[in-house]
């Protein structure tokens, strides 16, 4: 098996390691317990009795007993939310620098690299859950300053389900498995959810987002990610500039098809972190661009909503996104234990210069984080671990508790003090100060009236889509009703959606077959009908022309080409792109000129989902033999029904045929010895939109 870069070298053992010793299998230390003696044996108990009737297991067996109890312990409680995580080491580099609005170093100092930590997310599935459930994806980036750690925690979708914090415990326990039944997990197809959406207006626009694409990414590398809330930048002079930050995927957004997903998660239920993992071990490091809308109080008051609303957005047409930075993943986790499990992300981590504004969902997520780590990591001292360790000097007076890793010197834990002199004060002149607000008025419980428009912005969002992507919103939405239960809770929920446009409820109506005029739920703000369409929130009005990234399978079979094959390789590498050969026995095919080209998949391994697009490399016999194969009949079946670029050579015509394959722009035919250009120009331009019509119906 082929060593990754990330296992050369790899430490595996703990702590500072061993003499090495000459055993069978190579050099290695020994082993020992933790309290460091060598383990004689591994492979038995203490028993009692000898080897001809061995008695009872002795209690005395300290090698046995410290192992099966470290054994026992080893888990700690997943995350509440956010369960299911990937996560890659890297760096942020400034590329144009923000001094003029804030005085954090990390958005001042053009040219410093600073490192950082990014782990990906699913929020509603259990840590073992599928990758390509349809869900908003965590995009949560701790990035180590000399400052502190900045934790910006965000979502690869701009705005979120609820204004106030105070609602959070009841989505998520609508949007969990039922507490009675255990299930469904990792989805939100179920009736508690609708029920509670349904009843909650405010959720309506984010309902739009996590119906459209960007629920299903391609890839992590292919997502935008965005702190969602309306931060405030302090300078120098303590004058305070409204931000938000958006993260732009170098590669472009690109998303899987729903059908394509369900396929996935069974084909490959790791895909996402599995692509994620790959690319970093390959050198193909994954980039993001920081960019950030700014603004001021003039725009804060001229703005139709509120920017404290973490359910609306800016659109960039409004406020341009300026590119200040860009973030490589560029090294992958040598643990996922102590790195990507072991990880406290905390929204209260800002910086001198960053700051919070008085969104209600922010204040109250700055209380969840820190909250949430002492269930999770079981002690105050969750900082000292080596992925949440500031990477600056860290001086204070917390003393104590469950796992502290430091021995702090000295008679002195406190302060002010005068006993000795290297004890840590507080400085007037640096550090963390909130930006200057003048707050008054009256304690109510209420929300601001400012709030009130759920349904404006999500019938901006639905316009500003292609046709295509309007489609797929409506089909999802026919998808996860047609899974509630109740019959009613599938009524309001049309009912809601004729708020946002009447149009886009009767398409989900017909859909779900609902008979008789659908009642409008009632509400007090209609949705404006005037604000502009705005094409930055389409991912296909966004689209790159570009193989760069992506994963083309070949499917070959006895009697294949290889001098064809090669040189398709070489010109999908040239692209930017990788192969992977798909062959019905994982031994590789023998090709006509009597040599054995090797595969990376078996047929049945390596279904066509896996892939961005496809290429049948078969001889008459090959595409003969795999006519008969339900599983070739189904990689290019689906590959033509996920709407993906097919190459063949014209000898696969009888598979093609068997599969219902329909000649289209999509189908590309090259001979033996021809040029694989025009497939390749076809497959960057990405997928057969216009195919779409003839293989599902469109409500
Ligand atoms: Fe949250 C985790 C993103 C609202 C409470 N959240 C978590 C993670 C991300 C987000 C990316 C995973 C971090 C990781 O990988 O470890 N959450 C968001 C965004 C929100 C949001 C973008 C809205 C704009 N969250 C939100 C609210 C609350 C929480 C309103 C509670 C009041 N979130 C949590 C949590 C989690 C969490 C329970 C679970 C694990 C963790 O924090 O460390 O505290």
């Amino acid at each position: 098996m082929k060593e990754t870069e990330s296992q050369k070298g790899a430490d595996h053992g703990i702590g500072n390691g061993g003499e090495l010793h000459q055993y069978a299998g190579g050099t290695h230390p020994q082993l020992t317990t933790q309290q460091g003696q060598v383990v004689s044996d591994d492979e038995n108990s203490l028993k009692l009795g000898g080897t001809d009737r061995p008695g009872p297991v002795l209690l005395e067996d300290f090698v046995l007993r410290e192992k099966i109890n470290h054994f026992d312990h080893e888990r700690i409680p997943e995350r509440i939310v956010h369960a299911r995580g990937a996560a890659a080491h890297g760096y942020f580099e400034l590329t144009d620098s923000l001094q003029e609005f804030s005085k954090a170093r990390i958005l001042s100092k053009v040219g410093e690299k600073t490192p950082l930590f990014v782990r990906f997310s699913t929020v509603a599935g259990n840590a073992g859950s599928p990758d390509l459930a349809r869900d908003v994806r965590g995009f949560a980036v701790k990035l180590y300053t000399p400052e502190g750690n900045w934790d910006l925690v965000g979502n690869n979708i701009p705005v979120f389900f609820i204004q106030d914090a105070i609602k959070f415990p009841d989505l998520i326990h609508a949007a969990k498995q039922e507490p009675d039944r255990g299930f469904p997990q990792a989805q939100t197809a179920h009736d508690t959810f609708w029920d509670f959406v349904s009843l909650t207006p405010e959720s309506t626009h984010m309902l739009m987002w996590i119906m459209s694409d960007r629920a299903i990414p391609r890839s992590f590398r292919t997502m935008e990610g965005f702190g969602v809330h309306t931060f405030r930048l302090i300078n120098a002079e303590n004058k305070v500039t409204y931000v938000k930050f958006h993260w732009r995927p170098k590669l472009g957004m690109q998303s899987v098809i729903w059908d394509e997903a369900l396929k996935i998660n069974g084909g490959d239920p790791d895909y996402h972190r599995r692509d994620l993992w790959n690319s970093i071990d390959q050198g193909r490091f994954p980039e993001w661009e920081l960019c950030v809308q700014l603004f001021d109080e003039e725009f804060v008051n001229r703005f139709e909503f509120d920017v404290l609303d973490a359910t609306k957005l800016i659109p960039e047409e409004q406020i341009p996104l300026r590119v200040v930075g860009k973030m490589v993943l560029d090294r992958n986790p040598t643990n996922y234990f102590s790195e990507t499990e072991q990880v406290a992300f905390m929204t209260q981590n800002v910086v001198p210069g960053i700051d919070f504004t008085n969104d209600p969902l922010l204040q109250g997520r700055n209380f969840s984080y820190l909250d949430t780590q002492l269930s999770r990591l079981g002690s105050p001292n969750f900082a000292q671990l080596p992925i949440n360790a500031a990477r600056c000097p860290v001086m204070n007076f917390q003393r104590d508790g469950h796992m502290q890793l430091q021995i702090p010197k000295g008679r002195v834990s406190y302060s002010p003090s005068s006993l000795e002199g290297d004890t840590a004060r507080e400085d007037p002149h640096a550090g963390f100060k909130t930006g200057p607000e003048r707050v008054e008025g009256d304690k109510l419980r209420a929300r601001p009236e400012a709030f009130a428009d759920h349904f404006s912005q999500a019938l901006q969002f639905f316009n500003s889509q292609t046709p295509t992507e309007q489609n797929h919103i409506i089909a999802a939405f026919i998808f996860e009703l047609s899974k509630v239960d109740t019959k009613a809770v599938r009524e309001r929920m049309v009912g809601q959606l004729a708020n946002v446009d009447i149009g886009i409820a009767q398409r989900v109506a017909d859909g779900l077959g609902m008979q008789g005029e659908i009642k409008k739920v009632a509400t007090t703000v209609p949705a404006r009908t005037d604000l502009p369409e705005s094409p930055a929130l389409s991912i296909l009005k966004k689209a790159q022309v570009s193989l760069e990234g992506k994963l083309v399978g070949c499917l070959i079979a006895d009697g294949s080409d290889t001098e064809s094959i090669l040189a398709l390789e070489t010109a999908i590498a040239e692209a930017g792109a990788e192969m992977k050969i798909i062959a019905p026995k994982i031994g590789g095919a023998t090709a006509t000129d009597g040599s054995t080209i090797e595969a990376d998949f078996q047929l049945a391994g390596g279904p066509s989902v896996l892939f961005d697009c496809v290429f049948l490399a078969l001889s008459q016999d090959g595409a003969q033999t795999l006519s008969t194969e339900a599983a070739a009949v189904a990689f290019v079946h689906d590959a033509f029904s996920h709407l993906k670029v097919i190459g063949a050579t014209p000898e696969s015509e009888i598979l093609l045929d068997k599969a219902g394959v329909l000649a289209d722009a999509g189908v590309v035919l090259i001979s033996e010895g021809d040029s694989a250009q025009p497939f390749i120009e076809r497959a960057a331009l990405g997928r057969i939109w216009d195919r779409e019509p003839s293989v599902r119906t469109i409500y």
